[in-house]
């Protein structure tokens, strides 16, 4: 009988060598071979193989995905991959498995359907390929946080049940406020101006809403969007080089800190953003012309377009990213600043890969100004009293941008669909699990 072990996670079992632990995890893989068993247990540190006697384990009826403890002895055993092996003293289930699971998490889930894997999420993530998806994006969340307060940015957590929106549109959410309506937000948009007011540099991450009702392999109606604003800028183009400086620190790091994760899914490391060129709106709708014919664009680009225009940028500089720049103004939400007087906008969207990332922008930061501009949308400014009054208090000229995370995770990784970056997606139909 083995004596109480303390627990010791698989990864440090070299700094235990002849002793006894006690491992906690899951039988991830378990072999029978004449007057051996083999338990493969895997914890969040690691897997290591078990062995034993079959007649002293076999009381447990061990399966896969069980939940147990064993507790054993390490042994140097330089046939297994880690270069350690236990030899099982004593084996606890802390909880079975169900009995008809629709897959293995250690087998390869390739066959296995995007539903099901959301359906039984947890299972899906044990899986080491599947489970890295969500690793690299808690790492480039933390990069991000890493970055901005180097530079000074504060961290700001806004309200996300609004009393309207920001974007314009029709796609917000609303919620029965005891006895009114609420929104629930679309972007932090207002709040982060707010902040630009009152420290200068701000970034929040959150989620947010959107009541997209189609279902597209780029749209949630409630994604996680990483939003910064900077305060004292010249114009848009400060604002776009601190993106290329910021997405270049984070894949760096990424690159250095993933690398065995991020090469199951791309083959090159991700590429350095500071050379990423910035085209005006309008030479982007002739490249398409000349190039793709395309004929049908004037006031957007469509997801083809984006494609398009990221492959002529791969072209010229190696790397499929482009800012655009000057979009037209009247299909840009009020706040937005001119870009000039010929009716373009100072906003501009980063496509990377094929699918736009990134919608920033120069911010319009006097009273009157964004009154004029409510105005000329047919919205009485007074609806926005609340909001416009932060510009009485010395805002100074101001910008950011709003990347969507899932969409820069499923990029990054070279997934298809923006619902494999989401540990629970949401969309029309779906609000479980
Ligand atoms: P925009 O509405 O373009 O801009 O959103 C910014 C970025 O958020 C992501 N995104 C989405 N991701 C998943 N599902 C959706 N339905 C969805 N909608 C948007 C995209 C997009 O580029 N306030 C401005 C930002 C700013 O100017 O600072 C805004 O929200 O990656």
């Amino acid at each position: 009988m083995a004596t109480a072990s303390q627990r010791v996670f698989i990864e440090s079992l070299p700094d235990f060598v002849d002793k006894e632990v006690a491992l906690r995890g899951w039988v991830c893989r378990m072999r029978v071979l004449g007057k051996t068993t083999f338990v493969v247990l895997k914890d969040c540190s690691g897997e290591v193989q078990c062995v034993a006697a079959p007649e002293s384990i076999k009381e447990h009826h061990l399966k896969l995905e069980d939940a147990v403890e064993i507790v054993g002895r390490v042994r140097r055993d330089a046939r297994a991959k880690s270069g350690y092996e236990l030899d099982i003293l004593e084996v606890r289930v802390l909880n079975r498995s169900g009995q008809n699971l629709p897959f293995n998490s250690f087998s390869n889930l390739d066959s296995v359907g995007p539903e099901t894997l959301i359906e039984y999420r947890p299972l899906a993530v044990r899986n080491e390929v599947i489970g890295n998806v969500f690793r690299v994006q808690a790492a480039l969340l933390r990069f991000l946080r890493e970055f901005l307060t180097q530079r000074r940015f504060t961290e700001i957590i806004t309200s996300k049940l609004v009393a309207s929106g920001t974007e314009g549109g029709t796609n917000l959410f609303e919620v029965k406020y005891f006895d009114r309506v609420a929104y629930l937000a679309q972007s932090p948009q207002f709040y982060k101006e707010h902040g630009v007011a009152g420290f200068e540099r701000v970034f929040e991450t959150g989620h947010v809403y959107r009541a997209e009702p189609h279902a597209t392999s780029r749209h949630l109606t409630e994604y996680y969007s990483l939003d910064l604003e900077v305060g004292f800028i010249d114009g848009p183009e400060d604002v776009i080089q601190l993106e290329r400086e910021l997405l270049t620190y984070i894949f760096d790091r990424v690159n250095k800190d993933c690398a065995s994760l991020l090469s199951l899914y791309r083959k090159q490391p991700l590429p350095s953003m500071l050379e990423v060129p910035c085209w005006e709106f309008e030479k982007c709708v002739e490249l398409l012309k000349e190039r793709f014919n395309r004929t049908d664009l004037t006031y957007d680009l469509d997801p083809e377009a984006e494609r398009q225009l990221c492959q002529l940028a791969e072209k010229d500089t190696g790397i499929s990213a482009v800012f655009v720049v000057g979009f037209p103004l009247s299909g840009r939400p009020f706040y937005t600043a001119p870009r000039g007087t010929t009716g373009a906008a100072n906003s501009f969207d980063l496509l990377f890969q094929g699918v736009e990332i990134t919608t920033g922008g120069q911010r319009l930061h006097r009273r009157e100004d964004l009154e004029k501009a409510l105005r000329g949308r047919g919205i009485d400014p007074t609806n926005f009293e609340s909001h416009l009054r932060m510009f009485d208090l010395g805002m100074p000229p101001h910008g950011g941008f709003a990347i969507g995370l899932e969409r820069l995770t499923a990029q990054i990784l070279n997934l298809p669909n923006i619902r494999q970056a989401t540990l629970y997606p949401r969309d029309r139909t779906k609000l479980t699990p």
